[in-house]
């Protein structure tokens, strides 16, 4: 299914007059917003081809209907994201459930959609369907050679993929790690993941970066060789400078003070890549802002900061949506996800970074407070859907998905028993 323009400008009429006035009034109150609209209207965030089946808990999965059944399909689902948000322009593979059969035509199709393909994950914390050995102990810290040679082989093969497909880059997660104390050696486990993310990391064209994920806890839950940012970053450091830490939103432990990690590794040019959730008790992959708003706007304090004051050249990090949907419509989901970073992002802009600096400098605690709560609680929807509006997106994006009918369109075209592979 594919929305036209002309669809999404007979929606936006009927919001037209409000949002302009919304808009002359907001104007008034700050004096930069057309920066925060041009700004917001050139951010996009990349969709795993994951998120857009129905997620499933380690109890049961429920289907929800019209759900893509290949990448095609998957490819059209951002699509429709993209034609009503304007902010989703990228997918972001995982392989083996999403292997591009024939490159040439994926791309093709992605480029008809206005797709491009963002960080390529490969997969070594399953077992897949005749494969040689088990990652059943752990992949590329495995104490068996052999297991270790064949995760090495996975991930340069999806760098392969990704090579084809015009990807720049790989995200590495590893569930390895141990249940039991005693299970693993500690410093052996490091080393070999280390030499075996040596023979990945010289298989990387020269324009790629590789993201390397952490997590404390699960599947395992008494280490993880990956535990933490500090690891993340002492491995990155030692396979060379295409290599960065990934910072996931539910990858901590209760209550870590996140924007603290992000600053620490934007001073030293490292924080590569970004998956956005939420989270209330660990890795629950909840919808972006809808139990942290706050945390959310005080993470995307530090990244606007970082990136204004780049002496330290961190690139531009590769965001991605990183949930899972087990509830609402993962199309809904998305488009709130987006919306809800969006707003953080805009509500970071609006803050005044000079009198911030200053208060700072005078160690006027209060004023600093005033200062990021007036941006955060700042209304900032009609930035949103102004920036969108610009790109010739819907003012309101839900409702136009509602209005349209698109999951009823999907179900139509796809039927009610399809089921997209992933989670
Ligand atoms: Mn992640």
């Amino acid at each position: 299914m594919q929305i036209d323009k002309k669809q999404i400008a007979t929606f936006n009429k009927n919001l037209l007059v409000e949002h302009k006035e919304n808009l002359t009034s907001l104007s008034k109150k700050h004096k930069n917003i057309e920066q925060v609209i041009d700004t917001i209207s050139n951010y996009n965030i990349a969709i795993p081809s994951w998120a857009l089946g129905a997620g499933g808990t380690r109890f049961g999965k429920f289907g929800f209907g019209g759900e893509p059944s290949n990448l095609e399909q998957k490819l059209e689902d951002i699509g429709v994201i993209n034609t009503l948000t304007k902010s989703a322009n990228a997918v972001s593979l995982h392989i083996p459930w999403d292997i591009p059969k024939d490159a040439e035509a994926i791309k093709a199709k992605a480029k008809s959609l206005g797709i491009q393909f963002d960080a390529m994950n490969s997969n070594t914390f399953q077992d897949q369907e005749g494969q040689e050995h088990s990652y059943k102990f752990g992949s590329l810290c495995h104490t068996d050679k052999k297991v270790r040679d064949q995760a090495v082989a996975h991930n340069k093969q999806v760098i392969d993929y990704g090579v084809a497909l015009g990807s720049k880059s790989l995200t590495i997660w590893l569930a390895d790690g141990s249940n039991f104390p005693g299970q693993l050696n500690f410093r052996r486990a490091f080393e070999n993941t280390l030499s075996s993310l040596k023979e990945i990391y010289a298989h990387l064209p020269s324009d790629w970066k590789l993201f390397i994920e952490y997590k404390p806890y699960e599947p395992n839950f008494y280490s993880m060789v990956i535990q933490d940012w500090g690891t993340s970053h002492m491995l990155a450091k030692d396979l060379g400078e295409q290599a960065y830490t990934l910072v996931d939103l539910g990858h901590h432990l209760p209550n870590t003070n996140i924007e603290h990690i992000v600053a620490t590794l934007m001073t030293r040019g490292m924080l590569g890549g970004f998956h956005f959730n939420d989270s209330k008790y660990g890795d629950d992959d909840l919808s972006v802002g809808v139990i942290k708003p706050y945390q959310l706007f005080l993470i995307f304090n530090e990244l606007v900061f970082g990136m204004e004051n780049n002496s330290s050249n961190n690139p531009i990090p590769a965001w991605m949506i990183d949930a899972s949907h087990n509830l609402k419509d993962p199309l809904e989901d998305l488009i709130q996800s987006i919306e809800a970073i969006e707003t953080a992002y805009a509500k970071a802009l609006l803050i005044d970074q000079e009198a911030l600096e200053s208060a700072q400098l005078n160690n006027d605690v209060v004023e600093a407070q005033r200062i990021l709560q007036d941006a955060f609680n700042t209304d900032v929807k009609t930035i949103l859907a102004e920036a969108r509006l610009r790109n010739d997106g819907a003012i309101d994006p839900i409702l136009a998905f509602r209005n349209l009918e698109v999951r009823n369109e999907l179900i139509k075209e796809r039927g009610l028993k399809s089921t997209a592979t992933g989670l």
